[in-house]
C-alpha cells in the first residue's frame, strides 16, 4: 500500500510503532464509505459483527464485547506527567519513563497477526482554527469504524499536515497478538490488570493498551478531547469540558446557548436532544458529551462540539424519553452490547417496546423475563450498552453545529444523580459560587465506569473526575481564572437534579419536562422572573414552572426543599474531599466554603 502522506513525523512514528508491534501489514485509512463497508464486511465474515435487518435498520451493525471489557476503567487510567505534582488526587500518576518501559514491553509484538490501521482524524471541523488533528494507530477494525462516525476521518487530514504539520499521536492496541493459525476471539482484549489507558500531557501523547471499548479505545474522545485537551486548555487559557451544548430558542426567536456538565450516564445525551414541552420553545442539539470553549472577540465564551457523532447510553432510550436519539440511530448505526432480536433488530431495557426474544449482550439465547439461578432478572442489554450514531442524522441537530466560531454560551449547568437532598434547581449568586458548585458536584455511581467499587456517592468536580488531565486544584483555579477573564460576560451558573426519588418513583417527571427548568433559567438571565434567596443559592419563588404538571404539592415541596441539616453534612464531606487537593486547592474554594457554612448557620 502506498503511503498517502509526506509528513515526516507521521511516517517516522508509524515506522517506529510498526517495528515495535510487528503487525502483519499497515493500512492507511482514508475515511471513505468504501473503507467502512469493507471493514464491516470483514467483521461480519469473522463473526465479530452482526449485520442488522437492512429493512428495519439500514446499514447498521451490532457487536458484543468481551464481558470484562464493557466500560471505561478508571483504575487503569493514568496521567504520566513528568512531575508528580502536576497530576492530582483525581488522577493515577505514574512516572512517564517507568510507564513507557512497562507499556513498551506490552506493545512489543502485540499486533502480531493483525493489521495496523492508521486513522487520520480531526476533532472539530477539518481546518477550523479550533480543531485538533490526531492520528490513531490501532489494531482494531471496530475502532476504525467507530472513529469514522465519532470523528472526522479523512485524507484531507494528511493534506493539512503537509510535510511538517503537527498532530496528536494516539496509539492503541487491543493487546491480543495472534499466533499463526490461531483463531481470533470475537472481541480480543487483555485482562483488566494488563490494561493501560495512558496520557503523557507534556508530549500531547496517548498510549492505550488492552481494551477495545469506547472511551478506552476511541482515543479522540475522552483521551484527546478531554484529558489531553484539558491540560492544553489549562496552559493556553481555554476550556475542554465534559458538557453537552444545546440551543434553546424562545417563541420570539431569541436563542440561548446552554452548556451542561453531568457525570457519565447522568443525562447529557437526553438533555441535549430534549423535546420541549414549553409551548413555542425548542431545543436544537450542538453536542452531547464534550465542549471546547474559548473567549471570542466580543469577550463572551464560545463553544464547539469537537465530535461528529454520539456514543450514547442505550438502555432507557425510548420514543418517550429520547425520540431524537432513536432517530439518530435509525440507520448507519453501530450498537455495542445490546439484544439482537429474532428479526435482527436491536432492543434494550426500557426501550418502550416489547421484545419477543433474541440473543443477549453475552450472545446467549434470551427472552424477556428470564431469571438466573438466584431468581434475579437477566438483563438483555448491558447497562452501559451504547449506540454509535452520526450527529448529522439527529433530526434536531442545530444548523450551526459545525460553525468553527462556535456558539456563545449564556448558561452553565451542573448536576448529577442524587436521589435526595439536591433540589430540582438552584442558581449561583455569582460565577465564583458557581465554580464552587461545579467543583463540589456529586453523583451516585453509574455503569459507565467498571471499577468504582461500592460507593454510594462520589464527588465529581465539573463531571470531570475521570477526565482532568492535570492537577485538579490547578483545574479548579483555571475555572476561577476563566471567570475573571470573562467578567460580567461570564455565563450564569445553575445546578439541577432530575433524580430525586420517593421510594422507586422519580419525583420529577424529567426528560422533555426539563425544558420547564431551562426556560426558568433563561427567564432568570433576562431578569423576568423572581427568585428567592436560600442558603445554597437562588431558587424559584413560586411553582409556576410546574404549572399543568400532575405533581402533588408535597412533591413540589420535596423538589424545592433546602435541607440545611443534610447540606451541612455534605459540607463536612466536601471539606474532607477538598483537603485531598492540598496546597493546590484555590483560596477562593475555601472562601466559598466558609461563606456557605455561614449561610447554612
Ligand atoms: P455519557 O455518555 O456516559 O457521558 O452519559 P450522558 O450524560 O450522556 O447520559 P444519558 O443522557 O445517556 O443518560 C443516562 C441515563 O439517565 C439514561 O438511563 C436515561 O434514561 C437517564 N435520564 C436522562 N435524563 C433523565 C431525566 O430527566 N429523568 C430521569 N429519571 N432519568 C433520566
Ligand atoms: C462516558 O463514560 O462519559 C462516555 C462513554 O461518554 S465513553 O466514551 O465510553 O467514555
Ligand atoms: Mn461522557
Amino acid at each position: 500500500m502506498s503511503v498517502p502522506t509526506k509528513n515526516k513525523k507521521l511516517i517516522a512514528w508509524v515506522n517506529e510503532i510498526a517495528a515495535m508491534t510487528t503487525p502483519e501489514k499497515i493500512i492507511w485509512c482514508d475515511g471513505s464509505t468504501e473503507e467502512y463497508d469493507r471493514l464491516m464486511a470483514e467483521m461480519v465474515e469473522s463473526g465479530m459483527a452482526i449485520k442488522l435487518n437492512e429493512k428495519l435498520r439500514p446499514n447498521s451493525f451490532a457487536f458484543n464485547s468481551d464481558p470484562s471489557d464493557v466500560a471505561r476503567v478508571e483504575g487503569r487510567t493514568y496521567i504520566a506527567s513528568v512531575k508528580e505534582e502536576d497530576a492530582g488526587p483525581t488522577n493515577n500518576w505514574i512516572d512517564p519513563v517507568e510507564l513507557k518501559k512497562i507499556m513498551t514491553e506490552k506493545y512489543t509484538g502485540c499486533m502480531k497477526g493483525r493489521p495496523l490501521y492508521v486513522i487520520p482524524f480531526s476533532m472539530g471541523p477539518i481546518g477550523s482554527p479550533i480543531a485538533k488533528i490526531g492520528i490513531e494507530i490501532t489494531d482494531s477494525p471496530y475502532v476504525v469504524v467507530n472513529m469514522h462516525t465519532m470523528t472526522r476521518v479523512s485524507t484531507k487530514v494528511y493534506d493539512l499536515l503537509g510535510t511538517d504539520g503537527d498532530f496528536i499521536p494516539c496509539l492503541h492496541s487491543v493487546g491480543s497478538p495472534l499466533e499463526p493459525g490461531q483463531k481470533d476471539s470475537r472481541w480480543p482484549c487483555a485482562p483488566i490488570e494488563e490494561k493501560y489507558i495512558a496520557h503523557f500531557p507534556e508530549e500531547n501523547l496517548i498510549w492505550s493498551y488492552g481494551s477495545g471499548y469506547g472511551g478506552n479505545a476511541l482515543l479522540g474522545k475522552k483521551c484527546l478531547a478531554l484529558r489531553i485537551a484539558s491540560a492544553m486548555a489549562g496552559r493556553e487559557g481555554w476550556m475542554a469540558e465534559h458538557m453537552l451544548i444545546l440551543r434553546f430558542t424562545n417563541p420570539e426567536g431569541k436563542k440561548y446557548h446552554i452548556a451542561a456538565a453531568f457525570p457519565s450516564a447522568c443525562g447529557k445525551t437526553n438533555l441535549a436532544m430534549l423535546q420541549s414541552t414549553v409551548p413555542g420553545w425548542k431545543v436544537e442539539t450542538i453536542g452531547d458529551d464534550i465542549a471546547w470553549m474559548k473567549p471570542g472577540k466580543d469577550g463572551r465564551l464560545y463553544a464547539i462540539n469537537p465530535e461528529a457523532g454520539f456514543f450514547g447510553v442505550a438502555p432507557g432510550t425510548s420514543e418517550g424519553s429520547n425520540p431524537m436519539a432513536l432517530a439518530s440511530c435509525s440507520r448507519d448505526a453501530i450498537f455495542t452490547n445490546v439484544v439482537v432480536t429474532e428479526d435482527k433488530d436491536v432492543w434494550w431495557e426500557d426501550m418502550g417496546k416489547e421484545c419477543a426474544g433474541g440473543t443477549d449482550w453475552l450472545n446467549r439465547p434470551w427472552k424477556p423475563g428470564m431469571k438466573d439461578a438466584d431468581g434475579k432478572k437477566i438483563l438483555g442489554a448491558h447497562p452501559n450498552s451504547r449506540f454509535t450514531a452520526k450527529a448529522e442524522l439527529c433530526p434536531v441537530i442545530c444548523p450551526d453545529w459545525e460553525d468553527p466560531e462556535g456558539v456563545p454560551i449564556d448558561i452553565f449547568v451542573f448536576g448529577g444523580k442524587r436521589t435526595s437532598v439536591m433540589p430540582l434547581v438552584h442558581e449561583a449568586f455569582d460565577f465564583e459560587q458557581g465554580v464552587y458548585m461545579g467543583a463540589t458536584a456529586s453523583s451516585e455511581p453509574t455503569a459507565a465506569a467498571l471499577d468504582l467499587g461500592n460507593v454510594s456517592l462520589r464527588f465529581d468536580p465539573f463531571a470531570m473526575t475521570p477526565f482532568i488531565g492535570y492537577h485538579g486544584g490547578d483545574y479548579m483555579q483555571h475555572w476561577f481564572d476563566m471567570g475573571e477573564m470573562l467578567g460580567d460576560k461570564a455565563p450564569k451558573v445553575f445546578y439541577v437534579n432530575w433524580f430525586q426519588k420517593d421510594g422507586k418513583r422519580f419525583v420529577w417527571p424529567g426528560f422533555g419536562e426539563n425544558s420547564r427548568v431551562l426556560k426558568w433559567m433563561c427567564d432568570r438571565v433576562e431578569g423576568k422572573v423572581d427568585a428567592i434567596e436560600t442558603p445554597i443559592g437562588m431558587m424559584p419563588a413560586n411553582d409556576d414552572l410546574a404549572k399543568g404538571l400532575d405533581l402533588a404539592k408535597e412533591d413540589w415541596e420535596r423538589l424545592m426543599k433546602v435541607d440545611t441539616v443534610a447540606f451541612k453534612k455534605t459540607l463536612e464531606d466536601a471539606k474532607v474531599y477538598l483537603a485531598k487537593f492540598g496546597d493546590k486547592l484555590p483560596k477562593k474554594m475555601t472562601e466559598q466554603l466558609e461563606k456557605l457554612e455561614k449561610r447554612l448557620g
